[in-house]
């Protein structure tokens, strides 16, 4: 297979700006420079992980594995100790690559540490990886239990980048904003290694504002990513900044993903900036299946159509395949195609359960189809699955993280409606001493420190008992009206 990034090897593309992190930034040849130098001393490895925070030394770790053929797990920096311990003990890395000074909890602190040096000088390896072999693997959330790790094969990120190439017209004139976190498959493999594949460049926020995006669209950048709340976001604030508007309209392609994003802020944006959106869909397991393409009609709720090589269907519950494009019948989208991970790490289980036993992908979305082929999502199958801000947080969880705190007797979780996050995280908890409840902010404070902040819960709820069914089993829905 040839390399996945081609340009860091072309000595004509030296000079062409690659990253760049606020003031930060590296070209072609300084990119190419600094990986080979990490690269050199990352052979037969095993496994690393990278302490993924949003700077430069992410970029070059994750560029730098790759060139040596050593998947990596991107940690997230914000993860609690209970969260971090789960996945190092599943993927059990061998070390971690992190900036230099920066300060590694308990865990993550106690493995080998090699830092990454971003004017490092080397040579990148012959790339000897093939196609089938591990690129990276990204934890994600289920409905119960901790995080799955998502092996990610080389040939799947290839063929991904290369469909929203073909999707969006995407080349290496392209410069590419956003301030998406990269530890997930959004920021990490669509943001940092998508330019990167094209020769293009791409320029970090550092964290998402609308300021920022105003100043990046407006000094060149030609492409945004973001996730629904950041485009709610930017609805919420057009009205009161011209500047945003004006860069917004200037831009070539404005991009959402990661969850819907709702067709009232699809039509505030159209309206302010004579912009449409582009949705794609996709998931950690598949990247992505389907886009609005730049050469199609961009309609607002839907995810357009499948990608170049993925094949999609349509499922009913009995396991029928629907045949009709009616915009009515709705069944689980179930996908196939050289976009699929290979596997959950250490769950042949959890694999099994995840493919149809004619080899399809479940992936838990309901959709319908349009007479066109275009793809419309209308839910989803697991009401405890929730995404928040983008991300995928399961209630699992969340409410055995909530039985850990003494004063919770029992808990329940789900996703309520929210316009600025999609859904808001709700806990429903039944103290141990009800004269004495635990606070709200503590219980939050207690998730976020096992977990990750953004799976605290935004609201809690006190009862006397949880409504359960005659098997014991807690009645989610009725938990709305309790
Ligand atoms: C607040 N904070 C706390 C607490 N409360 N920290 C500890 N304990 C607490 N009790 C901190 C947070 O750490 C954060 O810190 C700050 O307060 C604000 O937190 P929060 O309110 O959660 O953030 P937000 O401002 O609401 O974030 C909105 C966001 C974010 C920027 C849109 O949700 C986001 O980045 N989403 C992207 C998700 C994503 O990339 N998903 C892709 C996965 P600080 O201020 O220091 O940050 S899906 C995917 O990859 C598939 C393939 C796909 O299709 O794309
Ligand atoms: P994750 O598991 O974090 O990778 O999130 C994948 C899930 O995000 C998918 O199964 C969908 O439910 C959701 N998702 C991603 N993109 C979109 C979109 N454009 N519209 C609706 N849902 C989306």
């Amino acid at each position: 297979m040839s390399s996945l990034f081609p340009t860091l090897s072309d000595p004509s593309a030296g000079r062409r700006p690659a990253l760049r992190f606020g003031e930060r930034g590296l070209t072609y040849a300084e990119l190419a420079s600094a990986a080979g130098a990490l690269a050199g001393r990352l052979g037969g490895s095993g496994r690393v992980a990278v302490w993924a925070t949003p700077s430069l030394e992410t970029a070059v770790a994750a560029v730098a594995a790759l060139s040596a053929g050593v998947p990596f797990v991107p940690l997230n920096p914000k993860s609690g100790e209970r969260e971090l311990g789960h996945i190092l003990a599943d993927s059990a890395p061998s070390l971690v690559l992190a900036g230099p000074g920066v300060e590694l909890p308990g865990p993550v602190g106690a493995l080998e540490r090699l830092d990454v040096d971003v004017r490092g000088s080397g040579t990148l390896p012959e790339d000897e990886a093939g196609e089938e072999d591990p690129a990276l693997v990204v934890y994600t959330s289920g409905t119960t239990g901790p995080p799955k790790g998502a092996v990610i094969p080389r040939r799947a990120v290839a063929t991904t980048l290369d469909a929203l190439a073909d999707a969006w017209q995407w080349t290496g004139d392209d410069v590419l904003v956003h301030g998406l976190p990269l530890f997930h498959v959004h920021g990490l493999v669509l943001g940092i290694l998508g330019p990167l594949r094209r020769g293009g460049s791409v320029r970090h926020l550092g964290r998402f504002s609308t300021d920022g995006v105003a100043r990046e669209l407006g000094e060149g950048a030609t492409m945004l990513f973001g996730v629904p709340t950041m485009y709610h976001r930017i609805a919420e604030a057009l009205p009161a900044d011209p500047e945003l508007a004006k860069a917004l309209a200037g831009a070539r392609l404005l991009v959402s993903g990661s969850a819907a994003l709702p067709v009232h802020d699809h039509e505030r944006i159209a309206t302010a900036t004579g912009r449409r959106v582009v949705e794609r869909y996709g998931m950690t397991e598949t990247l992505m299946n389907t886009s609005v393409r730049v050469d199609g009609e961009a309609r607002a709720g839907t995810v357009g159509v499948p990608l170049p090589g993925v094949e999609l269907r349509l499922v009913e519950e009995d396991g029928s395949v629907i045949a009709a494009c009616d915009g009515e019948s709705v069944g689980e989208i179930q996908v196939r195609g050289p976009n699929l991970f290979t596997e959950y790490l250490n769950r042949p289980d959890a694999t099994a359960a995840a493919f149809s036993p004619d080899g399809w992908f479940r992936t838990g979305d309901m959709a319908v189809r349009e007479p066109d082929g275009y793809v419309r999502i209308v839910g989803r199958k697991a009401t405890d699955l929730i995404k928040s801000g983008g991300y995928k947080i399961g209630a699992g969880e969340i409410e055995n993280a909530l039985l850990e705190h003494p004063g919770v007797r029992e808990a329940a979780v789900a996703g309520e409606p929210d316009d600025d996050l999609g859904e808001r995280i709700v806990a429903w908890v039944v103290p141990t001493d009800p004269a004495a409840p635990p606070g709200a902010d503590e219980l939050a404070d207690h998730v976020a420190r096992r977990l990750a902040p953004h799976k605290r819960p935004r609201v809690v709820r006190y009862l006397d008992a949880l409504p359960r069914n005659d098997m014991g089993k807690i009645l989610k829905r009725a938990l709305r009206d309790a």
